[in-house]
This record gives C-alpha cells, structure tokens and sequence, in this order.
C-alpha cells in the first residue's frame, strides 16, 4: 500500500464537477455513442454460472467405502451401502456455506454409477442400498430442487471399469450414459468433464495399462454440442475453451488478477490460474478445492477438515478474484456430511453472511470524475447486476468518489464490472481519506464479475475512492460497496521438530491448548499452555483441543503423527540427497531418476534403527519439482530385517490424483509388516517425467 499525495487542485475541480452529475441530468458533452464490447464476452449460460460465484462439489461413490482416492474398476458394488443417506441433509450443509448449485460425482474413474444406468451393471442397482433401487443421482436432484440449488453433473471420461475403455465403443457408451443424466434428472447448470485420463485399470478383467490420445478420442467438441443440445443452459468445465477452464491447481486459489479471458493456444495450469489479458476467448476459471485433504471421506482425515478461517481465505482467493468456487464435500459411509465438517461449513457461510450483512456505502453519496447519460455513479450502489456506472467517450481513467456520510471502519472493498461488455479495467486503486489528504489502500490488475478485496487491517475513512489507473475501454462498473469482515481464528498450528517435539500454539487469546495422546476427548485436565511438548516414542498425538476461558475443551483437531525419525538413516538410494526425504522439511526435495545406473527402478532404503510394525507411509509430494521432474505415480514397498531385503514385493499401489494435488499421499498396506527396514520403490512418474522429486517420506506404525 502506498501513500499517495495530497488532492491536487485538479482533483479538487474534477470532483466538483462530478457531484453535479445527477441521475437523469447529463453534463453537456458530445452525444454518447452506444457502448460497444471489449473483447470477448460471456454467453447467456456463461453469465447465469457467474452469477451462482459458488457452488457445492460433493464427491461420494464406492472410494468412500474402500477408504481411496481412485478406484480401480474391479470394486464389487455390494460394497457401496449408505445406511443412512441422507440427500437433504447434505444439501443443506452446502446452503449452509451459501452454496448456490451442486455437482455431485455420479460416475468416478472407477465408472461405479450412483444412478440406475441402463447401459452398465456397475452401478447403484447392484448394490444393497435400496436393495438395488435406489438413484442417489436422483434423490440429490429432488433435495437440491426442494432447497433451491441448481443441480450439476461429474461424469468421468475416464473409466477403469469398462472393458471398451480406449476403444471408439466407449464413446458410444459414454455418450449413452450423458444422454440418460441429462434427460433424466431436470434442469442441468453444469456438466464437469474432469481432466485425469488413462492409465492402468480393470477394464472388464483384461488389468492392463490403457493410454489415449485425449483430445481426438473423446472429440470434445462434439460432446460439448451434444450438452447444449440437451441442457442449453449447462457449462461444461471442459479442456477446449467451451465454457469453464481449471484454476490449475485444486488448493483453492485463483492468480491474482484471474482474467476469464484465454488465448486459444492451449491450456497449461499457470495460464488457467492467471487467464491471458486480452485473450479471444471468454474461459472463465473455477477453483476446485476439497473442504479435507482428499476429495473422498477418510476416517483418518476427521478432524482436518479445512477451518472456517481457512475457507474464509479461499473464498477471498477465488470468489473474491473473479473464479467460480467449487467447494467440495465429502460425505461419510453413512451418507452424511460429518457435523464437523457441517460446523465449519456453517460457521464460514455465516460469516459470509454477516459480513455482507451490513452495507457501509448504504447511502451514500456517489459522485463521479465523469458519467454517461444513464450511467450515473449512483448505479454502483443500487445492487443491481446490470445496471451501472461508465464514463464519457474516450476517458479511461475516471474515479467515482463514495461519500459515506461519516467515517466508517472496514476491511473489504467489493467491485464487479457489467460483464456483458467484457473486461474493460486494466488497473485500478482505491483511495481513503485520511488526514486530510487521500491514502492508496488497494492496488491491483483486474476487476472482473467480482473483486473483493481484504485489506490488511480495518481502516476508517469517510471517503473513498475508486480510480481506474488503466482500461482499454471505457470501465463499466456495476459495484462498489466496503464491508468488515468478521474475525475468524485459526485452530492451533501444529509442528514437529527434528527431535520429535510437538508444538501448538493458538492464536487465539486467552485459550490453551489441550491435548491427549491416548486417543480420549481432550478436557480441562489435559490443557497445556503453549510449550513444546515432547512427543513419546511411536506415540500420536490423538486429539487436540483449545481450553476455553470458560473452561470447557472444544475439540479442534485430531492428527496422528509418524514416529520419530531421529533414529533413521538412509542405507542406499538411486540418488544423493536422500535425507532430505526424512529431514521433515517439506520445502527439501529429493530428485531422483526415475531409472538408476543398474537400469532399475528408482528407490530409496531406510534404516529405521529398531524393528517396527508398519501398516502404511505417507509421502509428501515434492514442494518445487525442478524442471523435468515430476511426482511419482506408482509405489512398490519390501520390509525385512536385513538390509539387503531380497525378497519378493510385499505391498504396491499408485498414487492418484498426486500430480494435481499436493497434499500427503497416505498409503495403507493390505496388512501391517514389521522389520527394521524399508525400501520403497518409484516405478513411473505422473507425467512420463524422467526424473521425480518427493519432499517427504513417513511412516504409520498403529
Ligand atoms: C481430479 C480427479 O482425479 C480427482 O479424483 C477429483 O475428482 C478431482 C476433482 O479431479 O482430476
């Protein structure tokens, strides 16, 4: 934030002037001309989803019930058996967070259908919910339309179930099984093709690997068509520029700025995050973001559910830069959301609410630099999406200047531009008045359907200002309102050291935090003050709570911590550098090649200093791959007493979904293996990179 001077005479004039712009009482100036589009545009269904800013993403099929991320094909559908579904319940928690339409995953990659599908026997009529006649696809639809949720689809292109799967036959099958969500279920607002495709899979029985070439096997466009033909209102998130583009990365954040406009040269994650300025088509971005480390529910990530404080940022780092939210939720095996992921869904759309709640430029005075006949500085505060405030012919630069009427404290500045005439507003700031002179608090590229924007702190001011710095068009703005955003806090931050000390610290005053390690509800009796606590050996801590002033224990957090690895040592690895792989530093990675001098797969061997029983590892992705390393996809585990560890494989698996989230892999064997040592092996990375990069390796030892 910078300071900038005093209001020159200029300023001064121009205000003056501004003030006299009534609505209705144009300035004597040239006649306008009509205001032509900059650039590309939305379309009428591109606009509608704008207008939604958020919605739920609810991720649930038979992965929910074998504890994974992807599926492999071969699950028997008698595993799926919600005994307690509960389609309205789970909508409601999505309105809770004032979530506007819903996405539900009626077909992973595992190609287990959560609808009756006439055209495969892998689905929801298989299996003991409902004795076989249940339409979870359905009944979400009905619960959306009852609570007044627009309804969308996630269809995977990408099946491990099918045996045409990679054949032109599954694009038939594929296009059949769109027909039926589509014609079956109501209105539509979105269809989600999701980007993972091929690999090794079921696919009828053949286990084999299946690669293809994406763009001429699924014939995108003709798919797209074949959507607007039968829902003309749905936007497709799609890989070709149709409708919706990824954010390019599922943490929740948008570039800032987050231009909907693209080029049409083709699609990379830093391009989709960022969008291209001036691009020829309107792509606009939504974030995809899980409200838990994975998409699916896992009992282990109970108590991780992201804080409202946290979904409180993304919500600034999305919304608030222009991209469409998708806020995943994941219910549990009974078909519900957990009541604490409810809690902080609730408590973050709450503060949403309350903070949009009270309107400080409510009455205002809006006075302009310059207006055009019909377009008045008043349009910005009358809450309605297309009517706004645009300057004369040819001036780019004008401010329109809010007089609050008294001084007013806030902390968030929201602005959107009347979308229908394109991106118009390069650069723009926001001024304050402060002793008697006015104070830059905003600075930033892009304003897009909607800025909002956070300051670092309240301030108070009785003036501000809005000053478009640079706009290849005359800016046309529908919004400028300032709001204070409730305070949200953060549930302890939890670190671990070398040693094996634990550490929680709370921001919040005048709380402790209390802890337990043998897995029981924290109470008053175990709170600790913030200290490092030492972590017993092979212990976890099992639960963490925040000792309230009052005296009650809220329990915040539940986490399980691999044991120390203070004792580890690397015996061999295909590279250098392999400690950094258990330094505990995320921000270290070791980058291997993915095949060693000997021509076999990349490894790493660790001495564990005693022996251990092992039920699975977490590993940490690499934190900056450098360029031409990637994350592996694959994994091959031997455990033994002898370092040599000769034997056959004794556990193996993948890694899905690693290279477009970050979080920890967690990797359960079949059965627990004890030993004092482990090599684990990287088979093939993500991406076909030759050379792989990985932060962090743990292990789980309960
Ligand atoms: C990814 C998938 O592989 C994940 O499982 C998840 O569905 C996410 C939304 O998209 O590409």
């Amino acid at each position: 934030m910078t300071a900038s001077p005093r209001p020159s005479r200029r300023d001064a004039i121009a205000l003056a002037a501004a003030t006299l712009t009534l609505p209705g009482r144009a300035l004597a100036e040239p006649a306008a001309r009509a205001l032509k589009p900059y650039g590309a545009t939305p379309s009428a269904r591109q606009l509608a989803w704008h207008r939604m800013e958020q919605n739920a993403f609810v991720h649930f099929t038979i992965n929910t019930f074998t504890d994974r991320e992807w599926g492999y094909g071969d699950e028997d559908p008698a595993i799926f058996n919600p005994r307690d579904f509960d389609a309205d319940q789970i909508v409601s928690a999505a309105r809770a967070a004032n979530l506007r339409g819903l996405i539900i995953t009626a077909k992973h990659h595992d190609g287990f259908c959560l609808w009756p599908s006439a055209f495969t026997e892998h689905s929801v009529k298989n299996s003991p919910y409902k004795n076989g006649k249940g339409d979870i696809v359905g009944e979400l639809a009905e619960a959306c339309r009852r609570q007044g949720l627009k309804f969308g689809i996630y269809l995977s292109p990408w099946d491990r179930n099918h045996p045409d799967y990679g054949r032109p036959a599954y694009i038939t099958f594929f296009r059949n099984q769109l027909r039926e969500l589509l014609t079956r279920y109501g209105p539509i607002y979105e269809v989600f093709f999701d980007g993972a495709n091929g690999g090794d899979g079921y696919y009828g029985g053949a286990r084999e690997m299946r690669k293809i070439d994406a763009v001429p096997y699924y014939d995108w466009p003709s798919i797209i068509d074949f959507v607007h033909q039968l829902q003309p209102m749905a936007c497709t998130f799609d890989p070709v520029g149709a409708d919706l583009r990824w954010v390019g990365n599922e943490e929740g954040e948008a570039g800032d700025p987050c231009w909907a406009t693209m080029d049409d040269k083709g699609f990379t994650p830093e391009k989709g995050n960022a969008g291209v300025r001036g691009g020829s088509v309107w792509w606009p971005a939504e974030a995809d973001v899980s409200t838990r480390y994975g998409w699916f529910w896992h009992a282990y990530e109970d108590g991780q559910s992201r804080s409202p404080a946290n979904l409180m940022k993304i919500y600034f780092d999305t919304v608030g830069r222009s991209a469409g939210l998708l806020l995943n939720l994941a219910p549990d095996t009974r078909g519900r959301i957990t009541d604490e992921d409810v809690g902080n869904l609730a408590t973050f759309g709450k503060a949403v609410r309350d903070m949009y709640a009270t309107d400080l430029a409510r009455g205002a005075a809006a006075s302009a630099s310059s207006a055009r006949p019909g377009h008045p500085a008043a349009h910005v505060l009358d809450g309605k999406p297309d009517s706004f405030w645009t300057s004369a012919d040819g001036t780019m630069t004008p401010m329109l200047t809010l007089d609050l009427g008294a001084a007013k404290t806030f902390d968030v500045v929201r602005l959107a531009e009347h979308l229908p005439l394109g991106l118009r507003v390069d650069r723009f700031a926001v001024d304050i008045t402060q002793a008697g002179g006015w104070r830059e608090v905003v600075a930033k590229q892009g304003i897009g359907s909607q800025r909002v924007v956070r300051l670092d702190a309240p301030v108070s001011a009785r003036h501000v200002r809005l000053r478009i710095v640079a706009a290849t068009a005359e800016p046309a703005i529908t919004e400028f309102g300032v709001y204070l955003a409730p305070v949200l806090l953060e549930p302890p931050h939890i670190t671990r050291d070398r040693e094996g000390l634990v550490t929680l610290t709370s921001d919040a005053p005048g709380q402790a935090i209390a802890y337990t390690i043998d897995g029981s509800t924290p109470s008053a009796a175990s709170a600790r003050y913030t200290a490092p606590f030492p972590l017993p050996d092979g212990g976890t801590v099992q639960a963490i709570g925040i000792h309230l002033a009052s005296g009650a224990v809220s329990t915040v957090g539940r986490r399980d911590f691999d044991i120390r690895k203070s004792d580890w040592r690397i015996v061999r690895a295909s590279a250098p550098q392999a400690e950094r792989l258990i330094d505990e530093l995320n921000r270290t990675d070791w980058v291997a090649p993915l095949v060693d001098m000997d021509g076999k797969p990349c490894s790493v061997t660790i001495d564990l200093g005693r022996s251990v029983t092992m039920r699975g590892f977490v590993l940490k992705p690499g934190w900056h791959a450098p360029q031409g390393a990637g994350d592996p996809a694959a994994w091959t585990v031997r455990i033994g007493d002898d370092p040599v560890l000769a034997g056959p494989v004794q556990e193996a698996g993948e890694f899905s979904n690693i290279a477009a989230n970050q979080a920890p892999q967690r990797l359960i064997f079949s059965r627990p293996h004890r030993g004092r040592y482990i090599e684990i092996a990287f088979p093939r990375t993500a991406n076909g990179e030759t050379r792989l990069a990985i932060a962090e390796i743990g292990l789980l030892t309960r």
